[in-house]
C-alpha cells in the first residue's frame, strides 16, 4: 500500500533544488502537465458513452487518420499549456506548424512537444493509450517572439520528459535529471501518488516488441535479430517473449519496469522508421537512460540527434542496455550496407 501523502506535488517540491532545473515556475508546469493528464485521463475512461470514439474525417500532418480523442486531447494539452502562462510554443503531433500560446513570449521560460494521443489506433476499442511530453528551457527566456531554435533541440537538452499512461490505472512516469520516479493516479482524491520510486530498468530482459507485420518490408538484418530472439540459448534466456500492444507507451513501461526492448526500425519501405523524434522519440530516450537503459536509432543515441525538421522520424531501439547494445550490433550491418 502506498502511503496517499506522497503526492507529485510534494515531490516536485522536494525535487525543486536538486533537479537540473529547479525554480517554481518548472515545478507549476510540471503540475500543469498533470493536470492536463488528469483531464485526458477522464475523457479517456467516459469516450464509449460519450461518443467520442472513431475519426473526425480528417488527415493529419502525418497522413495519418484523425481520431476525435486525438483533437480532444491536443484542445485538451494545448488550453492547459496556455492557461499555465508558462509556456511560450506547444509542438504537436496534431499540430502541422509549433503554436504560439505565450503571446510575446517575453517571459515564458519553456517550450513543449508532445504527442497527445500515443498508440491512438487503440482509442476505439478501449486499449491502453498515452501522452508523451518533452520541455525545453528556451534559449532565451527574455525574448519577445518565437524562434525555431527553441524548438529543434537534442535531445540531451530536454529539462523534463515523461509519459502518461492510460490503462487499467493511469501513471505518469517523469524525469527532470535525477532518476525516473512513477505515479499513479488515485481517482478517488485526484491525486498521483508515488507508486514506483526510482525506477531502475534491468540491464537485460526476455522480452521484444516489433511489430511482425512489417516484416515483408524489413532489411536482411532486422530479420537475423529478430529470428536471433526466437532461438534457443538458456545463457541468454532465448528465447524471448513477443509483445505489442500498438502504443509505445504501453509496450515502454513494460520495458523500463521489466526490461527487454522496443524497435521500431527503418525499413525498405520507411527508412527512417515511424516514430518522431522530437515528441515520441528523445523524450521516451532520457527516461530510459535516466533509469540506467539505452535509446537509440540502431547508429547513434537518441538524444544526440540534432533535429532538422519539427515532425522529423527516426529508428528506435529503445530498452535494456544490453538488448539494446546487441540489436545495435546487427543492424549497424545493414545501416553500412544502405549509406554505400
Ligand atoms: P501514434 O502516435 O499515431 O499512435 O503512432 C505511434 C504508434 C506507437 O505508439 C506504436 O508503438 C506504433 O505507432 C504502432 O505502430 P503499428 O501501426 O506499426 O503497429
Ligand atoms: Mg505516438
Amino acid at each position: 500500500m502506498w502511503s496517499l501523502g506522497v503526492t507529485l506535488g510534494r515531490i516536485l517540491i522536494e525535487q525543486q533544488d536538486q533537479a537540473r532545473e529547479g525554480n517554481g515556475e518548472f515545478t507549476m508546469l510540471l503540475s500543469q502537465i498533470a493536470t492536463a493528464a488528469k483531464i485526458i485521463s477522464n475523457e479517456m475512461r467516459r469516450a464509449g458513452l460519450a461518443g467520442l470514439t472513431g475519426s473526425t474525417g480528417e488527415v493529419n500532418v502525418q497522413g495519418e487518420v484523425v481520431k476525435k480523442l486525438d483533437q480532444l486531447t491536443n484542445s485538451v494539452f494545448v488550453q492547459v499549456m496556455e492557461d499555465s502562462r508558462l509556456v511560450c510554443q506547444v509542438v504537436s503531433e496534431e499540430m502541422e506548424e509549433a503554436l504560439n500560446v505565450g503571446g510575446n513570449c517575453a517571459g515564458r521560460q519553456y517550450s513543449v512537444l508532445v504527442d497527445p494521443l500515443d498508440g491512438s489506433s487503440n482509442a476505439d476499442i478501449n486499449g491502453v493509450t498515452g501522452t508523451i511530453f518533452s520541455v525545453y528551457r528556451r534559449l532565451d527566456p527574455t525574448a519577445e517572439g518565437t524562434s525555431g531554435e527553441d524548438l529543434l533541440r537534442k535531445g540531451s537538452e530536454q529539462v523534463a520528459a515523461g509519459y502518461v499512461m492510460y490503462g487499467p490505472s493511469t501513471i505518469l512516469v517523469y524525469t527532470s535529471g535525477e532518476g525516473v520516479n512513477g505515479f499513479t493516479l488515485e481517482p478517488s482524491v485526484g491525486e498521483f501518488i508515488l507508486s514506483h520510486q526510482d525506477i531502475r530498468m534491468p540491464t537485460r530482459g526476455t522480452m521484444y516488441a516489433i511489430n511482425h507485420g512489417n516484416r515483408a518490408h524489413w532489411f536482411p538484418s532486422t530479420e537475423k535479430l529478430v529470428d536471433h530472439f526466437s532461438q534457443l540459448d538458456d545463457s541468454t534466456h532465448r528465447p524471448y517473449s513477443q509483445r505489442w500492444v500498438g502504443s509505445l507507451t504501453a509496450d515502454f513501461h513494460r520495458i523500463l519496469l521489466e526490461g527487454g526492448l522496443y524497435l521500431y526500425p527503418g525499413d525498405k519501405r520507411r527508412p527512417c522508421g515511424k516514430l518522431r523524434l522530437l515528441y515520441e522519440c528523445a523524450p521516451l530516450a532520457w527516461v530510459a537512460e535516466q533509469a540506467g537503459g539505452k535509446a537509440s536509432t540502431g547508429k547513434e543515441r537518441i538524444l544526440d540527434i540534432q533535429p532538422t525538421e519539427l515532425h522529423q522520424r527516426v529508428p528506435l531501439i529503445i530498452g535494456s542496455q544490453e538488448d539494446v547494445a546487441m540489436a545495435e550490433r546487427f543492424l549497424q550491418k545493414e545501416i553500412a550496407a544502405t549509406e554505400t
